[in-house]
């Protein structure tokens, strides 16, 4: 017997670049789709660790039918949460975290029943650090802002983040304006 989840997840690779003209979209690939908890783990097992992966992959779990992009329509009023491991030496557990962050977005511990933001979740691979996020369906226009704050206290929990450093929310707009890196942080947990 299967254990169902209640919703279906497609984990999505992006690949190293391998040369200058490599663009965004063409070293993004769709990998597997599951809906069970046993092919989580068929999947998890069968992948590289993202502590063995090389610098500039990203590993994304979203929502089946949501590319992992600003671009998609589903993410286009949309945002992240986000942390940075800055120092890469110094992180002995990433690959439990993004365990723990896959299984809480798979098991819907991150939002309650009837809430809606939860698109999908990010590990960036980069020279010196690893980045977690987590995209949201909004950024707080509308009245969502105090869901989307609890959904990032969450995050930080699963996250183990110590209370004395901060997890930022910003808006994909933003980001794809400014590139990532720059984009105007909204909120903080
Ligand atoms: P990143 O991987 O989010 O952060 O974005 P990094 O700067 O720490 O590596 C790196 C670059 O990838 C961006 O400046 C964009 O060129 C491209 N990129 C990232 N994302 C998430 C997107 C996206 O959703 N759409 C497009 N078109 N490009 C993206």
């Amino acid at each position: 017997v299967k254990h169902p989840l209640l919703n279906s997840w497609s984990l999505w690779f992006t690949k190293p670049p391998s040369s200058k003209g490599d663009n965004w979209n063409d070293l993004l690939k769709e990998v597997i789709t599951f809906d069970t908890v046993e092919e989580f783990w068929g999947v998890y097992n069968n992948i590289t660790a993202c502590s063995d992966l090389s610098h500039k992959s990203d590993y994304h779990l979203f929502k089946k039918g949501v590319r992992p992009e600003w671009e998609d329509p589903q993410n286009k009023h949309g945002g992240r949460w986000s942390y940075t491991f800055k120092d890469k030496k110094a992180i002995n557990n990433i690959d439990e975290l993004w365990l723990h962050t896959q299984l809480a977005a798979i098991g819907e511990t991150l939002e309650d029943e009837g809430d809606n933001e939860i698109m999908g979740v990010v590990v960036n691979v980069r020279k010196t650090f690893y980045r977690i996020g987590l995209w949201t369906r909004t950024t707080g226009k509308g009245g969502s802002k105090d869901t989307l704050m609890k959904i990032g206290q969450r995050f930080k929990e699963v996250l183990q983040i110590p209370a004395s450093e901060y997890v930022d929310f910003s808006g994909h707009t933003d980001a794809a304006h400014a590139g990532s890196t720059r984009a105007k942080t909204k909120y903080t947990v």
